[in-house]
């Protein structure tokens, strides 16, 4: 047994969650249709990750093959405090290449999952670092070479969550009550297998399905409480854009971007997700009766079209709401400080114009390039606040992803009044078809080799990535591990 490296927090974990199902009648007593929401294991102290190949059962009585981590579809949920040293033994036993990226964390650059520190077949590797950015949703997935997207598409994704104080403090609803939902859409016509061919209709748009997995359940229902929830939303789909909803079209409370709570919490009715994003929303259940059952939705939106068109509506997930239990938690009126960067505080402006092309080596660009491992595409100075323009050329959506840093959304554009989503930390942003966004930018933590690119993983796998320096001039690491800069 190796000495414990990070602390499990079991109220999070949950030991609810995993009771069995007693409650699966709804109205009139019929037996309602559908799987009971699973949830990812979570990952012991001294327990490695393997990567490998795997038989699990997605559909009830029948087994799909996966690559994921610790033979678990979706891969184990990493759960750590503030403050913890996280390490974690890798061993890959795939026959290819793989890494892990942390997204969403500052690491050093060698913890990163860049490709080029690929881990080799039958090799493990060590990932180590400290853990020193406040509670938030974050998660892991692999970043290989030309692989990204079919791992994460066989099951190589999973959550990581950090807990902290001052969360604790605020009143939320935590335990049973604080539930993590990663969604991830597969093709119905390869029921129960996850076949990953993609043609190059698939490699344009993105590899698309139109059968919703939440956290790996198809046809999901999850029996609730009258009472208020916290849900952690991750969007782990390959190309999917979701517009969140419930099926009254209630309101339900923003609360967290990407990577940490927002200053106040937001009432909303919809809200956008692309890949690679998370929110967190409090719901509550308590106007509702025993016996009614309620749908999280995506919404119908303007998109691409083909088999599996983007922007087509989809239930997501049943609430059932069976008991009158009270989880405790208040929607507390202030979340958090947010320190806002200044436009004026910028030290220069890059942009970064994102393309579609049909010929050449690829054809999803930014700046006219394709990612090649090799070169590096742009030098930055570490703690020089820059603008990140993302001019969008291309009539698809291109969930931006920067890795190192987390970064403000400025403006959309040009128009700095945004929607609740896009304010507070974040670590990727939607850029819509035709529109340029422009995001706050500061490296404060490491120098290094890091990345840029787009979280549609098709895009990503088909080059729409840049090389990123981030270089130290003083030569003196500054690293600001303190605990109030994010
Ligand atoms: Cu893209």
């Amino acid at each position: 047994m190796k000495r414990r490296e990070f602390i499990i927090k079991s109220a999070i974990a949950g030991t609810a969650l995993t009771i069995p199902n007693i409650f699966s009648f709804g109205r009139g007593g019929n037996k309602v249709v559908g799987n009971q929401l699973r949830f990812p294991p979570v990952l012991q102290p001294g327990e490695n990750l393997v990567l490998q190949t795997s038989n699990v059962e997605v559909w009830p009585g029948t087994t799909t093959e996966v690559i994921a981590l610790n033979s678990s579809y979706p891969s184990p949920s990493i759960i750590v405090n503030k403050g913890d040293n996280f390490s974690v033994l890798f061993e890959n036993q795939l026959s290819e290449e793989a890494t892990i990226h942390w997204h969403g964390l500052l690491v050093p650059e060698l913890m990163d999952g860049h490709p080029k520190d690929a881990v080799m077949p039958g090799n493990s590797y060590t990932y180590t670092f400290p853990v020193f950015q406040r509670a938030g949703t974050y998660f892991y997935h692999s970043h290989a070479h030309h692989l990204t997207a079919k791992h994460v598409y066989k099951g190589f994704a999973g959550f990581f969550i950090v807990d902290d104080e001052d969360e604790i403090t605020l009143g939320l609803p935590r335990g049973e009550f604080d539930v993590p939902l990663v969604i991830q859409d597969r093709r119905s016509v390869n029921q129960p297998q996850f076949i990953y061919q993609p043609n190059m209709m698939d490699e344009m748009l993105g590899y698309l399905g139109d059968l919703p997995l939440i956290n790996g359940t198809p046809e999901a229902f999850f029996n609730v409480q009258k009472t208020l929830y916290r849900f952690r939303i991750l969007n782990g789909s390959n190309a999917r854009l979701y517009k969140l909803a419930l099926s009254d079209n209630s309101n339900f409370w923003l609360i967290s971007t990407d990577s940490g709570l927002k200053e106040q919490p937001a009432q909303m009715n919809n809200v956008y997700l692309a890949p690679g994003e998370r929110v967190d929303i409090l719901i509550d259940f308590s106007a509702y009766t025993i016996g009614d059952s309620l749908l999280l939705k995506t919404l119908p939106f303007q998109g691409s079209g083909g088999a599996y068109p983007q922007g087509m509506q989809m239930d997501l997930l049943t609430f059932n709401i069976v008991g009158n239990g009270n989880s405790n938690g208040i929607v507390p009126a202030n979340l958090s400080s947010i320190e806002y960067y200044n436009i004026n505080d910028i030290e220069r402006t890059r942009n970064f114009t994102l393309t579609m092309d049909m010929m050449g080596g690829g054809m999803h660009k930014i700046n006219g390039l394709t990612f090649d491992m090799n070169r590096i595409d742009e030098t930055i100075n570490m703690n020089e606040l820059e603008e990140w323009r993302f001019v969008n050329n291309t009539d698809e959506f291109h969930p931006m992803h920067i890795h190192g840093v987390l970064f403000q959304v400025y403006s959309r554009n040009g128009n700095t009044n945004l929607p609740p989503n896009d304010k507070g930390w974040k670590d990727t942003v939607l850029v819509n078809p035709s529109e340029t966004v422009s995001v706050l930018v500061k490296f404060t933590d490491y120098s290094g080799n890091y990345l840029l690119h787009c979280h549609n993983l098709e895009h990503e796998d088909d080059g729409m990535m840049i090389n990123i320096q981030i270089s130290n001039p003083t030569n003196v690491e500054t690293e600001n591990h303190n605990p109030e800069s994010f």
